[in-house]
């Protein structure tokens, strides 16, 4: 069988890049081993928000969301990893950070759910879709090992 590896896109929202977590959030995803496999910074285009964010098209918050993401740089990144979608909403924690655990992004970093600091894709549809409004195939850097799949045998996986 094998555990097959997965991308995620994940983006650092403008509260906390000005804020100055950029490094510190990173190193919460490096740190679990995740492979970062595309990293730039960018300002949020209307059409880029517009896409990111057309699932939650018409709710209450949905302007004050589009203002939010385009109100300062973000930190676009796409990871890889052995479940790295769940596990990167874990790392991130719920999205109400008054309701996240402990220990998680937003309980650590954030108190609001209007300003809650990091996006994480929810499944594999939506982290290629992501993925492909941020960022073009060739800027991804696919063809390096990081430590965590030095030390992985693929092969000995349940
Ligand atoms: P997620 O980011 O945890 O996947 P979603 O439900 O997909 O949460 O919502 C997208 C983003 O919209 C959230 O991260 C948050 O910034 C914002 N948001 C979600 N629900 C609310 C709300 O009830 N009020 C204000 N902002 C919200
Ligand atoms: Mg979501």
């Amino acid at each position: 069988m094998g555990h097959t590896e997965e991308r995620t896109f994940i983006a650092i929202k403008p509260d906390a890049v000005i804020r100055g977590l950029t490094s510190t959030i990173i190193k919460r995803f490096e740190d679990k081993g995740y492979k970062i496999i595309g990293l730039k910074m960018l300002m949020v285009s209307k059409e880029q928000a517009a896409q990111h964010y057309a699932e939650h098209f018409g709710k209450p918050f949905y302007d004050r969301l589009i203002k939010y993401i385009q109100s300062g740089p973000i930190v676009a990144m796409v990871l890889q990893g052995y479940n790295v979608i769940k596990g990167a909403r874990q790392l991130m924690g719920a999205t109400d950070p008054a309701e996240a655990q402990v220990g998680t992004i937003r309980a650590d970093f954030a108190q609001l759910k209007e300003y809650n600091s990091v996006h994480g894709s929810d499944c594999p549809e939506s982290a290629a879709r992501e993925i492909a409004i941020y960022f073009k195939p060739e800027e991804l850097c696919t063809n390096w090992k990081n430590m965590t799949e030095l030390v992985t045998e693929k092969e000995d996986l349940e």
